[in-house]
Protein backbone atom coordinates (compact mmCIF):
# COMPACT_ATOMS: atom_id res chain seq x y z
CA UNK A 1 0.00 0.00 0.00
CA UNK A 2 0.94 3.66 -0.54
CA UNK A 3 3.50 5.09 2.11
CA UNK A 4 0.93 8.17 2.02
CA UNK A 5 -2.02 6.73 3.07
CA UNK A 6 -1.17 4.83 5.83
CA UNK A 7 0.75 8.12 7.54
CA UNK A 8 -2.85 9.44 7.21
CA UNK A 9 -4.54 7.08 8.09
CA UNK A 10 -2.12 7.11 11.39
CA UNK A 11 -2.43 10.69 11.68
CA UNK A 12 -6.27 10.64 11.69
CA UNK A 13 -6.16 8.28 14.84
CA UNK A 14 -3.57 9.99 16.50
CA UNK A 15 -6.31 13.05 16.44
CA UNK A 16 -8.77 11.66 18.41
CA UNK A 17 -7.82 12.49 22.11
CA UNK A 18 -7.71 15.73 20.09
CA UNK A 19 -10.99 15.64 18.63
CA UNK A 20 -12.39 14.45 21.79
CA UNK A 21 -11.23 17.54 24.10
CA UNK A 22 -12.47 19.70 21.80
CA UNK A 23 -16.29 18.35 21.51
CA UNK A 24 -18.42 21.00 22.10
CA UNK A 25 -16.27 23.47 22.56
CA UNK A 26 -16.51 27.05 21.50
CA UNK A 27 -13.78 28.17 18.61
CA UNK A 28 -13.91 31.70 17.96
CA UNK A 29 -11.63 32.42 15.09
CA UNK A 30 -9.89 35.99 13.68
CA UNK A 31 -9.35 35.36 10.29
CA UNK A 32 -7.70 38.78 9.65
CA UNK A 33 -7.55 40.56 6.12
CA UNK A 34 -3.97 40.20 5.90
CA UNK A 35 -4.05 36.36 6.26
CA UNK A 36 -6.36 35.94 3.58
CA UNK A 37 -4.00 35.64 0.98
CA UNK A 38 -4.99 33.90 -1.94
CA UNK A 39 -8.30 31.70 -3.22
CA UNK A 40 -6.54 28.61 -2.26
CA UNK A 41 -5.78 30.05 0.87
CA UNK A 42 -9.19 30.95 1.31
CA UNK A 43 -10.52 27.55 0.42
CA UNK A 44 -7.86 25.58 2.71
CA UNK A 45 -8.98 28.12 5.72
CA UNK A 46 -12.41 26.84 4.80
CA UNK A 47 -12.25 23.36 4.89
CA UNK A 48 -10.34 23.48 8.19
CA UNK A 49 -13.68 25.21 9.73
CA UNK A 50 -15.71 22.84 7.70
CA UNK A 51 -13.48 19.47 9.36
CA UNK A 52 -13.90 21.52 12.88
CA UNK A 53 -17.86 21.39 13.27
CA UNK A 54 -17.69 17.94 11.76
CA UNK A 55 -15.72 16.56 14.98
CA UNK A 56 -17.73 18.49 16.99
CA UNK A 57 -16.69 21.97 17.55
CA UNK A 58 -18.86 24.88 17.52
CA UNK A 59 -16.20 27.43 15.21
CA UNK A 60 -17.44 30.96 14.95
CA UNK A 61 -15.72 33.34 12.68
CA UNK A 62 -15.13 36.72 12.81
CA UNK A 63 -13.04 38.39 10.06
CA UNK A 64 -11.17 41.89 9.21
CA UNK A 65 -10.63 42.98 5.58
CA UNK A 66 -8.78 46.19 6.34
CA UNK A 67 -6.62 45.94 3.01
CA UNK A 68 -9.77 44.79 0.77
CA UNK A 69 -11.24 48.30 2.29
CA UNK A 70 -8.61 50.73 1.30
CA UNK A 71 -8.61 49.29 -2.28
CA UNK A 72 -12.08 50.29 -2.46
CA UNK A 73 -11.80 53.23 -1.00
CA UNK A 74 -9.01 54.62 -3.12
CA UNK A 75 -10.66 53.46 -6.36
CA UNK A 76 -13.02 55.99 -5.01
CA UNK A 77 -10.46 58.31 -4.36
CA UNK A 78 -11.32 58.53 -0.38
CA UNK A 79 -8.19 58.47 1.67
CA UNK A 80 -7.69 56.33 4.54
CA UNK A 81 -6.36 57.27 7.48
CA UNK A 82 -5.20 55.60 10.51
CA UNK A 83 -5.05 56.85 14.38
CA UNK A 84 -3.08 53.82 16.81
CA UNK A 85 -4.14 51.17 14.21
CA UNK A 86 -7.64 52.11 14.18
CA UNK A 87 -9.31 53.72 10.88
CA UNK A 88 -11.04 57.17 11.15
CA UNK A 89 -14.23 56.96 9.81
CA UNK A 90 -16.72 59.78 8.30
CA UNK A 91 -19.98 59.07 6.78
CA UNK A 92 -18.67 58.07 3.48
CA UNK A 93 -15.53 55.83 5.10
CA UNK A 94 -18.77 53.95 7.08
CA UNK A 95 -20.93 53.57 3.56
CA UNK A 96 -17.61 51.80 2.27
CA UNK A 97 -16.45 49.91 4.88
CA UNK A 98 -20.05 48.12 5.25
CA UNK A 99 -20.01 47.53 1.45
CA UNK A 100 -16.61 45.66 1.75
CA UNK A 101 -17.08 44.04 4.94
CA UNK A 102 -20.60 42.71 4.65
CA UNK A 103 -21.08 42.51 0.65
CA UNK A 104 -17.53 41.32 -0.28
CA UNK A 105 -15.56 39.87 2.26
CA UNK A 106 -18.37 38.29 4.79
CA UNK A 107 -20.23 36.40 1.64
CA UNK A 108 -16.86 35.20 0.16
CA UNK A 109 -15.93 33.51 3.47
CA UNK A 110 -19.87 31.83 4.07
CA UNK A 111 -19.23 31.01 -0.03
CA UNK A 112 -15.96 29.22 0.23
CA UNK A 113 -17.24 27.81 3.71
CA UNK A 114 -20.29 26.10 1.65
CA UNK A 115 -18.56 24.82 -1.34
CA UNK A 116 -16.56 22.52 1.67
CA UNK A 117 -19.60 21.10 2.73
CA UNK A 118 -20.16 23.44 5.95
CA UNK A 119 -23.46 25.19 6.64
CA UNK A 120 -22.31 29.18 7.15
CA UNK A 121 -24.32 32.14 7.09
CA UNK A 122 -23.19 35.26 7.23
CA UNK A 123 -23.92 38.03 9.59
CA UNK A 124 -22.93 42.05 11.00
CA UNK A 125 -22.70 42.88 14.86
CA UNK A 126 -25.71 44.96 13.46
CA UNK A 127 -27.99 41.81 13.15
CA UNK A 128 -30.21 40.48 16.25
CA UNK A 129 -28.45 43.40 18.74
CA UNK A 130 -25.01 41.00 18.37
CA UNK A 131 -22.88 44.20 19.11
CA UNK A 132 -24.04 47.18 20.93
CA UNK A 133 -21.70 49.85 20.60
CA UNK A 134 -20.47 53.69 21.55
CA UNK A 135 -18.32 55.77 20.03
CA UNK A 136 -14.95 55.31 20.81
CA UNK A 137 -13.30 58.23 20.57
CA UNK A 138 -14.66 61.90 18.81
CA UNK A 139 -10.99 61.66 16.52
CA UNK A 140 -12.14 58.77 15.32
CA UNK A 141 -15.41 59.51 13.86
CA UNK A 142 -17.64 56.03 13.81
CA UNK A 143 -15.71 53.38 15.19
CA UNK A 144 -17.28 52.17 17.77
CA UNK A 145 -16.18 50.48 21.30
CA UNK A 146 -18.94 47.40 22.50
CA UNK A 147 -20.28 48.04 25.37
CA UNK A 148 -22.76 44.63 25.44
CA UNK A 149 -22.73 42.05 23.19
CA UNK A 150 -26.01 39.30 23.09
CA UNK A 151 -24.77 36.24 21.90
CA UNK A 152 -28.09 34.39 21.61
CA UNK A 153 -28.13 34.54 18.01
CA UNK A 154 -24.95 32.36 17.78
CA UNK A 155 -25.73 30.17 20.49
CA UNK A 156 -29.16 29.48 18.09
CA UNK A 157 -27.29 28.47 14.51
CA UNK A 158 -24.30 27.00 16.42
CA UNK A 159 -27.53 24.14 17.74
CA UNK A 160 -28.40 23.67 14.73
CA UNK A 161 -25.06 23.10 13.62
CA UNK A 162 -24.24 26.14 11.43
CA UNK A 163 -21.16 28.55 11.02
CA UNK A 164 -21.47 31.98 12.23
CA UNK A 165 -19.55 34.24 10.01
CA UNK A 166 -19.68 37.62 11.14
CA UNK A 167 -18.66 41.32 10.24
CA UNK A 168 -16.99 43.38 12.68
CA UNK A 169 -19.65 46.25 12.68
CA UNK A 170 -22.09 47.43 15.50
CA UNK A 171 -24.94 49.40 16.38
CA UNK A 172 -25.38 52.41 18.28
CA UNK A 173 -27.84 53.74 20.82
CA UNK A 174 -28.88 56.00 17.93
CA UNK A 175 -29.27 54.29 14.94
CA UNK A 176 -25.74 54.55 14.20
CA UNK A 177 -23.28 51.95 12.15
CA UNK A 178 -20.65 51.70 13.67
CA UNK A 179 -16.99 50.26 12.37
CA UNK A 180 -15.16 48.49 14.69
CA UNK A 181 -11.64 46.62 14.68
CA UNK A 182 -12.19 42.78 13.54
CA UNK A 183 -9.62 42.02 16.40
CA UNK A 184 -11.90 44.02 18.93
CA UNK A 185 -15.19 42.28 17.61
CA UNK A 186 -13.71 38.76 17.96
CA UNK A 187 -12.56 39.55 21.44
CA UNK A 188 -15.57 40.80 22.87
CA UNK A 189 -17.68 38.58 21.14
CA UNK A 190 -15.24 35.55 22.62
CA UNK A 191 -15.80 36.70 25.88
CA UNK A 192 -19.26 36.97 26.14
CA UNK A 193 -19.71 33.67 24.76
CA UNK A 194 -16.92 32.22 26.91
CA UNK A 195 -14.89 30.54 24.35
CA UNK A 196 -12.65 27.86 24.67
CA UNK A 197 -10.07 29.33 22.78
CA UNK A 198 -9.88 32.58 20.46
CA UNK A 199 -7.66 32.07 17.79
CA UNK A 200 -6.65 35.51 16.31
CA UNK A 201 -5.45 34.31 12.59
CA UNK A 202 -2.61 37.19 11.04
CA UNK A 203 0.45 37.35 8.99
CA UNK A 204 3.40 36.75 11.90
CA UNK A 205 4.05 33.76 13.35
CA UNK A 206 3.18 34.67 17.23
CA UNK A 207 4.66 36.62 20.13
CA UNK A 208 8.30 37.33 19.78
CA UNK A 209 10.74 38.02 22.91
CA UNK A 210 13.94 40.02 22.26
CA UNK A 211 16.11 37.96 20.16
CA UNK A 212 13.10 36.92 17.82
CA UNK A 213 12.26 33.70 18.77
CA UNK A 214 8.61 32.84 18.66
CA UNK A 215 7.49 31.91 22.83
CA UNK A 216 4.43 29.51 22.32
CA UNK A 217 3.28 29.76 26.02
CA UNK A 218 2.45 33.16 28.19
CA UNK A 219 0.61 34.99 30.93
CA UNK A 220 -1.39 38.07 30.57
CA UNK A 221 1.19 39.09 33.78
CA UNK A 222 4.10 37.96 31.38
CA UNK A 223 2.35 39.82 28.17
CA UNK A 224 1.35 43.06 30.43
CA UNK A 225 5.80 42.98 30.87
CA UNK A 226 6.92 42.34 27.57
CA UNK A 227 4.76 45.46 26.17
CA UNK A 228 5.91 48.09 29.59
CA UNK A 229 9.49 47.11 28.21
CA UNK A 230 8.81 47.58 24.93
CA UNK A 231 9.35 43.91 23.74
CA UNK A 232 6.32 43.83 22.44
CA UNK A 233 5.50 46.56 20.09
CA UNK A 234 3.58 48.15 16.75
CA UNK A 235 0.62 46.32 15.59
CA UNK A 236 1.42 42.97 17.86
CA UNK A 237 0.14 45.81 21.21
CA UNK A 238 -3.42 45.75 20.42
CA UNK A 239 -3.71 41.78 19.52
CA UNK A 240 -1.84 41.25 22.63
CA UNK A 241 -3.96 43.10 24.13
CA UNK A 242 -7.05 41.66 22.80
CA UNK A 243 -5.99 38.09 24.15
CA UNK A 244 -5.54 39.55 27.52
CA UNK A 245 -9.22 41.49 27.19
CA UNK A 246 -10.42 37.69 26.43
CA UNK A 247 -8.47 35.54 28.91
CA UNK A 248 -9.49 37.99 31.83
CA UNK A 249 -13.00 38.12 30.24
CA UNK A 250 -13.49 34.32 30.56
CA UNK A 251 -12.00 32.57 27.49
CA UNK A 252 -9.70 29.95 28.18
CA UNK A 253 -7.04 30.74 25.82
CA UNK A 254 -6.16 32.69 23.12
CA UNK A 255 -4.23 31.76 20.55
CA UNK A 256 -2.13 34.00 18.09
CA UNK A 257 -0.69 32.29 15.23
CA UNK A 258 -0.03 33.14 11.13
CA UNK A 259 -2.82 31.85 9.31
CA UNK A 260 -1.17 32.12 6.36
CA UNK A 261 0.37 28.73 7.41
CA UNK A 262 -0.91 25.71 6.03
CA UNK A 263 -3.74 24.58 8.26
CA UNK A 264 -3.27 26.66 10.58
CA UNK A 265 -6.31 25.91 12.83
CA UNK A 266 -5.52 22.15 12.76
CA UNK A 267 -2.51 22.30 13.51
CA UNK A 268 -3.42 24.62 16.99
CA UNK A 269 -6.19 22.69 18.22
CA UNK A 270 -5.82 18.65 17.04
CA UNK A 271 -2.20 18.13 17.15
CA UNK A 272 0.53 18.29 20.26
CA UNK A 273 2.55 20.86 18.00
CA UNK A 274 0.18 23.48 18.22
CA UNK A 275 0.83 26.92 16.72
CA UNK A 276 2.23 30.26 17.56
CA UNK A 277 1.88 31.45 20.95
CA UNK A 278 -0.83 30.60 23.21
CA UNK A 279 -1.93 33.03 25.87
CA UNK A 280 -3.56 32.26 29.40
CA UNK A 281 -4.82 33.91 32.16
C1 LIG B 1 -11.20 48.01 10.52
C2 LIG B 1 -12.13 46.85 10.20
C3 LIG B 1 -11.48 45.78 9.39
C4 LIG B 1 -10.33 45.09 10.11
C5 LIG B 1 -10.94 48.85 9.24
O1 LIG B 1 -11.73 49.76 8.94
O2 LIG B 1 -9.96 48.54 8.56
C6 LIG B 1 -11.17 49.78 12.19
O3 LIG B 1 -9.99 50.07 11.99
P1 LIG B 1 -8.15 43.60 9.56
O4 LIG B 1 -7.91 42.94 8.26
O5 LIG B 1 -8.44 42.65 10.65
O6 LIG B 1 -7.12 44.62 9.91
N1 LIG B 1 -11.82 48.82 11.53
C7 LIG B 1 -11.94 50.51 13.25
O7 LIG B 1 -10.18 45.07 11.33
O8 LIG B 1 -9.50 44.44 9.26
Amino acid sequence: MNRDWIATARTLSQALPYFQRFVDATVVIKLGGHAMGSDEAMDEFARDVALMRQVGVNPVIVHGGGPMINKMLGRLNIESKFVNGKRVTDEATMEVVEMVLSGIVNSDIVQAISEQGGRAVGVSGKDSGLIICDQEDPELGLVGRPTEVNPKLLRDLAEKGIIPVIAPLGMGRNGETFNLNGDTAAGAIAAALKADRLLLLTDVAGVKNAQGEVLTELTAAQIREMVADGTISGGMIPKTQTAVDAVEGGVRAAVILDGRAPNACLLELFTEHGAGSIIRK
